[in-house]
């Protein structure tokens, strides 16, 4: 049976990379290559081959701008399956952006570090690694300059995000307050997302109209950071995006100490970790709700809803044992009822909750796979085996797609696998959990 879905895992990997040395998400829906999705897809790769995980990382890196940004979507080849591709975009606006690839001007959350670290884990020879971390880690520490420098205005360590995009949770209830302050034009586009999945798995048209005219303030400006933060509706301190920057922090720290030689390095990152660690549970912990939450920097207030991100900071360390325990309470009674999966992208027993809906409510495998790591680094480890049960069991259920129903009983007769089939990170992140 595990032999079985290694063996289709490996196949979906294998039939979505690319000839230019890159995997797409999924055929047809993702044609080019993602920021996060590639951190993920590299740590499958690495269970069973390790040029592809290094080439996986490397093509990414090389559409690094010159101010260190990682852009989110590298489009390497010309394909009108996906809107908005690089027309609409326009990231050339911006003077450092790169010359060699056309890609979006915005980003995703920042998983290579960590990712770096997982390859050399997961690589049987790790002489061989250490080589390839050594040649790449630079690139992603000037990503997290960049970070600092750029994202963090009022310097308190936590970095924004300026687009739903960004977050990687596209369409999560936790926007819809910022859209209501909002009022963007009607705009006349086509659609292709909906010609690959059902619309009613995907964000609607009046969402898409917000997602682009985020992006038209910031080409109006040609990217730049100052003027997007100064001007952006959308302006969001996200507990995920800033969980993941601490992860890669720690891992970076860690690496460069088996490198040896960058005790500069060393001692940013410390510093960085220190303020990010301290304003992180300063500012994004609800203990009312025993959570961390979302925090709407434009409008100066915190965001009070659960969702999957809010229990991302056990990824990284950053509560405390106490406060770890409250996050799996909390974690537990809304997401973990018996009739289950866990675990729910949004707060089962919120208003808002949806099923089938994307980043609504059905259940990712790589939030999965970054709670199971993160329920071990505190020893819940119970609870853990069952996230990585459940994820199998999804898979079993419904095959390698993009996301899934969580409720053991649907009533449905229709499959309740979502989005994307034969979905990379699914695949890839499965091969992890696997063994
Ligand atoms: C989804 O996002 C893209 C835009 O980036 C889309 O809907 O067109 C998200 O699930 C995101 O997290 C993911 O990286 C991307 C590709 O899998 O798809």
């Amino acid at each position: 049976m595990k032999e079985n879905l290694r063996k289709r895992a490996i196949e979906v990997l294998d039939a979505n990379f690319q000839e230019g040395g890159f995997t797409i998400p999924s055929k047809g829906l993702y044609p080019f290559q993602w920021k996060w999705d590639s951190g993920f897809i590299a740590i499958g790769f690495a269970h069973y081959d390790v040029e592809k995980a290094k080439t996986e990382i490397h093509s990414l890196l090389d559409a690094q701008w010159e101010n260190g940004f990682i852009p989110h979507i590298v489009f390497h080849s010309d394909n009108d399956s996906y809107f908005p591709g690089p027309d609409f975009h326009q990231s050339e606006r911006h003077p450092l952006s790169s010359k060699k690839y056309r890609s979006t001007g915005m980003t995703q959350p920042p998983v290579t570090g960590f990712v770096l670290q997982e390859m050399y884990r997961i690589a049987e020879d790790k002489q061989d690694m250490l080589a390839f971390v050594k040649d790449h880690i630079d690139k992603v520490y000037a990503n997290h300059v960049y970070f600092y420098e750029n994202r963090d205005p009022h310097n308190e360590g936590l970095v924004y995000i300026y687009h739903n995009w960004e977050s990687g949770t596209d369409n999560s209830p936790v926007w819809d307050d910022i859209w209501s302050t909002m009022n963007p034009p009607e705009y006349t586009f086509e659609r292709r997302d909906t010609t690959h999945v059902d619309a009613s798995q995907r964000p609607t048209k009046r969402e898409y109209d917000h997602y682009l005219y985020l992006i038209d303030i910031a080409k109006e400006h040609n990217y730049d950071d100052a003027r997007i933060a100064e001007l952006s509706p959308f302006l969001v301190q996200d507990p995920l995006f800033n969980a993941m920057l601490i992860k890669s922090n720690e891992a970076l720290l860690e690496l460069y100490k088996l490198i040896g030689g960058n005790g500069d390095k060393e001692k940013t990152l410390q510093q960085w970790q220190k303020m990010s660690i301290r304003n992180f549970n300063n500012k994004l912990f609800d203990s009312e709700l025993g959570a961390y939450v979302h925090y709407d920097l434009r409008n100066g207030k915190p965001i009070r809803f659960v969702s999957s991100s809010s229990f991302s900071p056990l990824f990284a360390n950053i509560p405390d044992q106490e406060r770890a325990e409250i996050l799996v309470k909390t974690m537990m009674e809304r997401f973990g009822g018996e009739g289950k999966y866990l675990c729910a992208s949004f707060d089962p027993t919120n208003e808002r909750f949806n099923p089938k809906k994307y980043w609504r409510g059905p259940v990712w495998i790589n939030m999965n796979w970054v709670l199971y790591y993160g329920l071990k680094n505190y020893r819940f480890d119970e609870i853990a085996e069952r996230v990585r049960q459940d994820s199998i069991a999804l898979i079993e259920r419904d095959g390698f797609f993009e996301y899934f129903d969580c409720r053991k009983d649907t009533g449905e007769s229709q499959r309740t696998g979502y989005g994307g089939n034969n979905f990379s990170w699914s695949a890839a992140l499965l091969l992890d959990l696997l063994k």
